[in-house]
């Protein structure tokens, strides 16, 4: 008897060849509308589905498979009683399925409105493949063109069988959370205002995996990297352009420097804006963080606010890469550098100089998504990442004394890279560098005492600025007497008079922001 096979694919990758085959092995071939005019064109011959079974495609395609001739033939148990059945309707077995779906994912990612997107969920095909999966003891399912190789062998093993159909089930139920996803507005999969819409009660996670690692934070621990739904990552969808594989910690360090990275380059005009950002980031908090004319001054700037700790570290810079920026990181040893381009040149000297160094190139315009998740034991805490902009601030000059130009631009740069530091944090900035950095402390003032010990010297005509607000007068006392000049902080503590009052007393400039920026 004829096999046959139903071929209805959107992604028309390597079908013709794979039907070609197919029809020299004497396999009869039945199709849809636009895969049966693709085989058609390319002289293969096909039968199209409505002829078999006496439908016409109706709906503009809505329905086009789903009709019982198709799925009597995929569903039927290879047995005397359910072949008999199909023998009294005159339907033939199907053998085969190979169906890829419509582009739902692709088609969100590119900004589609809601009825376009709706129209790319697709009915038909997966009831075809979950019918053929349940089948699969005699039918063979494919949903991916790398599978079809293994369907022209002859004989497909049984656990080859079970295999597909389990690939076959993942791929039908990874479309389903994509187009759950997508109805509950969840971020990144195309919703407007995303930022603002609150969470909802079932949030599907929708993850693909993007990047095998060695291993996870540690080497006893397996890892890999996931996207999440149809968003775009700037580090995720970096290219590697020199250097070794990408590791656990290497993603999670180079996200957290190109954010920072980013956020800086955004605040418009001085310092930042026109010139150069450079962050250098350890264990997930910034370490030395600069903006200059220029990408070697920032990073040389960057390196200096704390020469041992950017050792080991991951770089990201805000501008180009170019042989003088290269040449200036010979001398320490970096992880990672991130940049929106690095020239042909400076790729060569570091692949020549610095082998071990992985350089990615990322797309400054790529906007991370929108999602926080921490893990907890059995689940996720999950909010909206911490986007606020220092423009939707309304900074209050709470003390007598103003805070000068020059320390208005310390303070919004220090503000920022606070907001990135994990808590509690406090940064010092003069002269668009941070000075002194102290970050994942346990209390308040151990973070400032850390800052105030970073910068020594340098402490004297900084700025601070602090994530959270202050529970005592204990920060600005000791900022005072370090020689820091102007502090900001979001304000609303019950002792905020007594601190107010201190800093009046000390001869401060003091700014609530009015927004908290914890990071934990
Ligand atoms: O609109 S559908 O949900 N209704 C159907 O009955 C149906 N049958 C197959 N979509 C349906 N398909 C899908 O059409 C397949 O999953 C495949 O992605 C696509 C192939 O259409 P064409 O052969 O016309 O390009």
């Amino acid at each position: 008897m004829t096999r046959r096979a139903l071929i209805s694919v959107s992604d028309k990758t390597g079908v013709g060849e794979f039907a070609q085959a197919l029809a020299a092995q004497g396999w009869e071939i039945l199709s849809t509308g636009g895969t049966l005019a693709a085989l058609r064109a390319a002289g293969i011959p096909a039968t199209a589905v409505s002829d078999v079974t006496g439908f016409p495609e109706i709906l503009d395609g809505r329905v086009k498979t789903l009709h019982p001739v198709i799925h009597g033939g995929i569903l039927a148990r290879r047995e005397e009683g359910h072949l008999a059945q199909l023998a009294v309707q005159g339907i033939g077995t199907i053998d085969l399925v190979c169906v890829n779906l419509y582009p739902f994912r692709e088609t969100v990612a590119r900004g589609a409105d809601f009825a376009e997107a709706v129209e790319n969920i697709d009915i038909g095909g997966p009831a075809m493949i979950r019918a053929a999966a349940k089948n699969h003891v005699g039918v063979l399912v494919l949903v991916d063109p790398a599978d079809y190789p293994l369907a022209l062998q002859g004989e497909v093993s049984d656990a080859d069988r079970r295999r597909l159909a389990a690939k076959a089930f993942r791929h039908t139920s990874d479309y389903d959370a994509a187009i759950s996803a997508y109805l509950e507005g969840a971020p990144g999969l195309g919703t407007a205002g995303a930022g603002e819409t609150a969470l909802p009660e079932h949030l599907t996670l929708d993850l693909s995996r993007v990047a095998q690692v060695r291993y996870g934070e540690n080497p006893h621990q397996p890892g890999a990297v996931y996207r999440l739904g149809a968003e775009r990552g700037p580090v995720l969808d970096a290219r590697v352009v020199a250097g070794k594989p990408m590791s656990f910690n290497n993603y999670a360090d180079a996200d957290a420097a190109w954010a920072l990275a980013r956020e800086l380059a955004a605040q418009e005009d001085q310092p930042a804006g026109t010139r150069a950002v450079c962050v250098a980031v350890k264990h997930a908090n910034p370490c030395g963080v600069a903006v200059a004319d220029d990408v070697r001054a920032a990073w040389e700037q960057a390196r200096d606010a704390d020469t041992l700790s950017v050792f080991g570290g991951v770089v990201a810079v805000s501008r180009p890469v170019d042989l003088a920026a290269a040449q200036s990181m010979r001398g320490t040893f970096l992880e990672v550098l991130i940049a929106p381009e690095v020239t042909p040149e400076a790729v060569e000297w570091f692949a020549a100089k610095k082998p071990d160094l992985r350089v990615l190139v990322a797309d400054a315009a790529a906007q991370p998504g929108t999602l926080d998740v921490r893990p907890l034991a059995g689940g996720f805490a999950v909010q909206r990442r911490d986007t606020r902009p220092w423009d939707a601030l309304c900074p209050e000059v709470v003390t007598a004394r103003q805070p000068t130009e020059q320390e208005w631009l310390d303070l919004r740069f220090a503000w920022a890279v606070v907001k990135h530091a994990r808590s509690n944090a406090v940064v010092l900035a003069k002269d668009g560098v941070t000075v002194g950095l102290g970050a994942g402390a346990v209390s308040r003032i151990w973070a400032a005492e850390r800052a105030v010990a970073n910068a020594r010297e340098r402490a004297r005509g900084a700025v601070l600025a602090s994530e959270a607000f202050f529970p005592f007068d204990d920060v600005v006392r000791l900022a005072a007497g370090a020689g820091v000049t102007a502090i900001l902080q979001p304000g609303g503590a019950k002792r905020d008079p007594e601190v107010i009052a201190a800093a009046n007393e000390l001869g401060l400039s003091m700014v609530f922001t009015g927004s908290r920026h914890f990071r934990h």
